[in-house]
């Protein structure tokens, strides 16, 4: 019998479509869903497919057949949402065990028949993993950055129940897709190494990418390439993408993945772009054009479906197949990776990686301060500054005895991982505790370092560490300690090494070029003997390790160096510059160091770089005495310098520091910190605003609002990513915060609210950017909000609704489904005998969608509302008697007239830009 391994060298595979699609031709009702079995479980269940393999089993069979019949090679089972994380929306929860045994055993049953028919031709069933409805990387909550709504420890735990339940039905791959959020796929890929491990089966294991904005980022914001240093870690049998969009506007994704990933590559797009009302309809024929490039150029090796396909889009891969050469992965990258939202490369061209020391509780007294006074905007701001200053990874220090640094790591890591500017560099996560270093990894998408390990509680223990590490996919580390102590003599250091490389590529199945070792940079110019060879044992040590032990990196903590001339910076960071230069020659290529230095060792004058070399290079007994009188002198110097500076006028320099920004009007400052998602002017910006405008309400519909607009229309061109768009949204809510208090003020004492607004994000949706400043702009204008929060069901609207007696209900959603959930909603609204204004707004929804399928089933006004700066307007219409009607009037027009067109035209095919406008336009 063939594996999926052997055959995919022979030619290329055919996955097959999507599931969804092929459901929905079935009609199913919310009676075939539940069955007899499930009548009693609350609320709806019609839109839970994978429920379909218990109650439905011949339809999900019966779509198996179609695919297989349409010549897929591997077919997927019906369980994306199969994880108890999904399911307890639906509370299905308990039964996710028995789902995926079904819905592998179905899918298995099938695909022998199948291989029984034609014994050449073997088919395969790939277990389908989704990424779940919850996001490990973003908080949910605009207010609170750090909050998680799913933890890395719920998730994989929640994987490995799905897992082990497909591995025992005996599925030939898992196959993890549409992953949005590359920390939930490494939870995923973390639970199936357990759940393979836990049954002894190993299968291979295949990964698929889907990208949120045409920059081709996840929703989280990681790159491509930042993507495949995350799971570098994994045996990875296949990486790819699905879903994002067509197979043309996929392509060039694929080939940026195609280009570094050392593995099989698959593709299995939308049957091209939505359209405004969210479904697909490019032509089986289109769609195999496309597909057939991909083939020509050598792009794939597994293609498929995704949504919007059926088994008529399969058939017609066929015959695209024949006599096709399948791709060969590229080589094995022979250079270090990391990642944040970036992927950093450590290559030997590039010299010397310089790590940010500054977040280091036990380094920084500013640092520790702002922990302990929980400053954490201002902390961030220490991280946001050493990547400026150029830090290419930041090194993350929480190990205080008064600190409950696992806490703190975990707050500070998610914190950082919601400032993009940050974000974008990899992470070291520092600390002697080993949970504080475990709890670090759970929160980190990217490709981190740990700092550090080591051979000081013996081999065993090492190993243990290393191979957790390995789990987590980060890089390591490993300081030259042992059993013994330190190792502080050129000898000792090599030979710790030298051990722990060996036990680490020999039996921690460890990637060399993920070893950095840390030989030990300990202070010189002590005042003892002793200490007097440190620096050159390092450099010497750094040496032999580049020349010895393949692969592997040298790393140092380099203030360490100059802890005997605290106090005088100016010797410190020349001292760490003529140390580097001589340790890099040697092949240093990392360092923990204050990025913010600029004492360049060729600047450095003769009289003084000869005393420091004397020092480091250990040139003569006398050495540290000579530097510390220079170092007197230099001080000394300083301080007169300083007191002439400070009587004549030393403020100029400051002054022309300032940031060029500041120097725009009022209106472009705020634009520009709204973009940026800068919070630090915004008190003093908005002051002087509010002299020049009457009101401050005018403030947020100006230029607050412009800024947000720019925002939207940097995002739809792809120009940002999501986390970034995430952060100026809570800055806007920061500059509506510093207005609430004068808006109060204006209110008229004892004026009547303008009216009552009820919000929500309809059930299966959890975005919830867009309704949140929606509610911020509805209450600037004196409007009573009641604010239900996300995955809202129906019933709850309609019943809070007809307490609450509301105006009107604003329902917003970000995904595809939700269009069919506003749709149900009000049907609801209509059944409760409702009369309130509906305003349906939030990525894609669309007019055309509004009109057609919303507006019809609820006799009151509905109204698309296309951005956040139109709700005030129109609910202000919508409660004036006098400009009701004929606003309700023009607008059922334009619908009609809508609605007509749309007979013509069937459905309205949208440009790249506008779909993806559409669907991730969050406001
Ligand atoms: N190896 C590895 N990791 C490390 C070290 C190492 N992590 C911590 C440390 N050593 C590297 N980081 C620092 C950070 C700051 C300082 C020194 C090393 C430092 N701080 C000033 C001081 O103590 O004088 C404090 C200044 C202030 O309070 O602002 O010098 O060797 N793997």
């Amino acid at each position: 019998m063939a594996s999926i391994e052997t055959l995919v060298r022979e030619r290329i595979l055919i996955l097959d479509g999507a599931m969804g699609t092929m459901i929905q031709q079935y009609n199913l009702t919310e009676d075939d869903f539940r069955g007899k079995r499930f009548a009693q479980i609350p609320g709806q269940l019609k839109g839970n497919n994978d429920i379909l393999c218990l109650t439905r089993p011949d339809v999900i069979r019966d779509i198996h057949r179609k695919y297989l019949a349409a010549g897929a090679d591997i077919i997927e089972t019906n369980t994306f949402n199969s994880t108890s994380v999904s399911m307890a929306d639906y509370h299905v929860q308990e039964y996710v065990r028995e789902i995926n045994f079904a819905a592998v055993k179905l899918a298995r049953e099938v695909a022998d028949e199948f291989t029984a028919l034609t014994p050449d031709k073997q088919r395969f069933v790939a277990g389908s993993i989704g990424p779940t409805n919850k996001t490990c990387s973003m908080s949910p909550d605009v207010n609170n950055p750090a909050f998680r709504a799913l933890t890395y420890d719920e998730l994989a735990a929640a994987y490995r129940e799905q897992m082990e339940a497909m591995l025992e039905a005996g599925v030939d791959a898992l196959l993890i897709e549409t992953i949005f959020d590359t920390l939930n796929a490494k939870a995923a890929i973390y639970a199936a190494e357990q759940a393979m491990e836990a049954i002894g089966v190993r299968v291979p294991l295949m990964l698929s990418v889907t990208v949120s904005d045409i920059g081709g980022r996840t929703l989280s914001g990681q790159t491509l390439e930042a993507f495949l240093a995350s799971v570098q870690h994994a045996d990875i049998f296949s990486v790819g993408l699905n879903c994002s969009f067509g197979a043309r506007q996929l392509k060039p994704f694929l080939e940026q993945l195609a280009a570094r990933a050392p593995y099989y590559i698959s593709a299995y797009p939308n049957a091209g772009l939505p359209n405004s009302l969210g479904t697909y309809d490019q032509t089986p024929a289109e769609m195999a054009d496309e597909i057939r490039e991909y083939i020509h150029e050598g792009l794939v090796n597994i293609i498929g479906g995704c949504c919007g396909t059926t088994d008529e889009y399969i058939a017609a891969y066929s015959s695209l197949i024949v006599g096709a050469v399948p791709r060969i992965p590229a080589s094995l990258p022979d250079n270090l990776w990391l990642s944040g939202l970036e992927l950093l490369e450590v290559k030997p061209e590039n010299n010397f990686i310089n790590v940010g020391e500054r977040c280091n509780v036990a380094g920084s007294r500013k640092f520790l301060r702002l922990i302990n006074e929980k400053k954490y905007d201002e902390a961030l701001s220490i991280a946001r500054q050493q990547v400026e200053d150029g830090a290419q990874i930041i090194d993350i220090n929480m190990d205080d005895g008064l600190l409950d640094a696992e806490k703190e790591m975990t707050t500070f890591l998610n914190l950082i991982t919601s400032e993009p500017e940050i974000a974008r560099v990899p992470v070291m996560i520092d600390s002697s505790k080993w949970d504080v270093i475990v709890a670090g990894l759970k929160c980190m998408q990217g490709k981190s370092i740990v700092n550090s390990i080591s051979l000081k509680e013996g081999e065993e223990k090492f190993l243990e560490h290393a191979r957790t590490i390995k789990r987590y996919g980060a890089a390591a580390v490993v300081m030259a300690f042992d059993e013994q102590g330190q190792a502080d003599t050129y000898e000792r250091r090599i030979e710790v090494c030298e051990r722990a490389y060996r036990l680490l590529v020999d039996r921690g199945g460890f990637n060399p070029q993920d070893i950095i070792f840390d030989p030990n940079v300990l202070a010189v110019a002590t005042g003892m003997d002793e200490h007097n060879n440190y620096a050159v044992d390092f450099i010497r040590a750094t040496g032999w390790i580049r020349k010895n032990l393949p692969g592997a990196h040298v790393s140092g903590g380099v203030s360490n160096l100059s802890f005997s001339f605290r106090g005088n910076n100016y010797i410190r960071e020349a001292m760490h510059a003529v140390f580097l230069y001589h340790a890099i020659r040697e092949g240093m290529d990392m360092g923990i160091v204050n990025p913010a230095t600029s004492v360049l060792y060729t600047d450095i004058p003769a009289d003084i770089l000869e005393r420091i070399e004397d020092v480091v290079l250990n040139r003569r007994s006398d050495a540290a005495e000579r530097l510390i009188e220079t170092a007197e002198r230099l001080k000394a110097e300083a301080e007169a310098a300083k007191n002439s500076l400070s009587n004549g006028n030393s403020q100029l320099s400051s002054l022309s520091s300032q940031l060029a920004w500041r120097e725009d009007t009022v209106e472009e400052r705020l634009k520009y910190a709204l973009t940026k998602g800068i919070g630090d002017y915004l008190e003093e910006d908005l002051a002087e605003a509010l002299k020049v405008y009457p009101k401050a309400v005018d403030i947020i519909e100006g230029p607050l609002m412009a800024g947000m607009n720019h925002v939207g229309d940097l995002f739809g061109a792809g120009k940002m990513f999501l986390p970034q768009v995430v952060k100026t949204a809570r800055t806007m809510k920061k500059a509506v915060a510093v207005l609430q208090p004068v808006i109060e003020s204006e209110k008229q004492e004892g004026a009547a609210s303008a009216g009552k607004v009820l919000l929500a994000t309809v059930k299966g949706d959890v975005h919830d950017i867009g309704k949140n400043i929606v509610s911020v702009v509805m209450a600037c204008n004196g409007y009573e909000i009641i604010d239900l929060g996300v995955m809202v069901p129906a019933e709850t609207i309609v019943q809070r609704a007809i307490e609450e007696k509301v105006n009107m209900i604003g329902l917003s959603g970000l995904i595809t489904p939700s269009l069919d959930e506003m749709v149900h909603v009000a049907i609801e609204l209509e059944k409760a005998g409702l009369d309130v204004p509906l305003l349906i707004g939030g990525a894609t929804t669309s007019p055309l969608h509004t009109a057609l399928k919303i507006a019809p089933v609820y006799h009151a006004p509905v109204i698309h509302l296309k951005d956040a700066s139109q709700n005030a307007t129109v609910a202000a219409r919508l409660m004036n008697p006098n400009q009701k009607e004929e606003f309700v009037k023009k607008l059922s027009n334009k619908y009609q007239q809508l609605r007509e067109k749309n007979q013509e035209k069937q459905v309205e095919t949208v440009s790249l830009e506008e779909a993806k406008a559409n669907r991730l336009n969050l406001f």
